[in-house]
């Protein structure tokens, strides 16, 4: 038998190029949540897939860009501090927007490491096969690559052949983690992820910068098989307020089905959702309303 290749790696672009998307798809489950808006991810979420012959730990990341406002620098410290500490980048960028000023940002730090990178264009279903060649060609240019891969993470294209070229990168080592694991991340810190990934997908431009949820309690009911989830949506203005809960309450009714929904199938059991909401004036701007989140 072949020894096992193992290793940390970093899946690092600028916000919205797909990051969450292939992290999910490479796990075949739904542990990140995405939207079409930028800056949805706001944590380091860690997901394993184990192979016969490997183990891939991967970091999703926030996505890097010219960060203003707390919060924001927050999140690209994150995404920096994560890509100094892996045995592998996986550097995704988005096809449909080739010159785009966040991928500049990653490659100035790139270059000032010492690191193994694979370049992965996203995407690649919303283009022409033609229009994708000047851009591989650029980027050869720009940065010795150890791959360059383009896929569609949403299509599932090219994502075998991605893990193939990642294999081929990790060094030989031990499995980290045990068969069984998926994540690190608890079932509650998900749910509240769920519940914030409605409220991005909900609501306008302006309302989802200004979210952040916190599950007050999460009990499974050991009778009947149930949980009880009590989680409160904090936001940072009145008005804010307003729209989160919508005329007759329906928007937060709307935000509670489907969260309900998806936290059912990640629970199996059915789930009671108890949501409000909650203004704490300017939290994004405020350090310690910020950690008190757990950002
Ligand atoms: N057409 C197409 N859309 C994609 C693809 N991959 C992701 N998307 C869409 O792009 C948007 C952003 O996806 P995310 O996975 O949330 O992006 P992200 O890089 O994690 O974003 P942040 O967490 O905000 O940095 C979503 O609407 C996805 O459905 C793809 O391969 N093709
Ligand atoms: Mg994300």
């Amino acid at each position: 038998m072949s020894p096992t290749r193992s290793g940390f790696i970093a899946i690092i672009g600028a916000p919205n190029v797909g990051k969450s998307t292939l992290l999910n798809q490479l796990l075949g489950q739904k542990i990140a949540i995405t939207s079409e808006k930028p800056q949805t991810t706001r944590h380091r979420i860690l997901g394993v897939v184990h192979q016969p012959e490997a183990q891939l730990i991967f970091l999703d990341t926030p996505g890097i860009h010219r960060a203003r406002g707390t919060l924001n620098v927050r999140m690209v410290e994150v995404a920096m501090k994560v890509m100094g500490d892996v045995d592998l980048v996986v550097f995704l960028t988005d096809a449909t927007y080739p010159d785009n000023p966040s991928d500049g940002i990653i490659l100035k730090y790139l270059r000032k490491r010492d690191l193994p990178v694979i370049l992965t264009i996203n995407k690649v279903d919303l283009m022409e096969k033609g229009r994708l060649l000047p851009q591989i060609e650029q980027w050869q240019n720009a940065y010795p690559f150890r791959a360059i891969v383009p896929i569609s993470a949403l299509e599932r294209i090219q994502l075998d052949e991605l893990v193939a070229e990642m294999v081929a990168v990790l060094p030989e080592g031990p499995r980290y983690y045990p068969e069984e694991t998926v994540t690190d991340q608890t079932e509650r810190f998900i749910a509240a992820e769920i519940i914030r990934e409605k409220v991005f997908r909900l609501t306008g431009e302006e309302i989802p910068y200004a979210v952040a949820v916190t599950v007050e309690s999460f009990k499974k009911r050991p009778d009947k098989n149930m949980v009880d989830i009590h989680a409160a949506i904090h936001v940072e203005r009145n008005s804010q307020k307003g729209i989160i809960i919508g005329k007759a309450g329906r928007m937060l009714k709307r935000i509670g089905e489907q969260a309900r929904e998806d936290i059912e199938r990640m629970v199996g059991r059915q789930v009671f959702l108890k949501l409000w909401v909650r203004v704490q004036k300017n939290w994004t701007r405020d350090e310690r309303a910020i950690r008190r989140f757990g950002y």
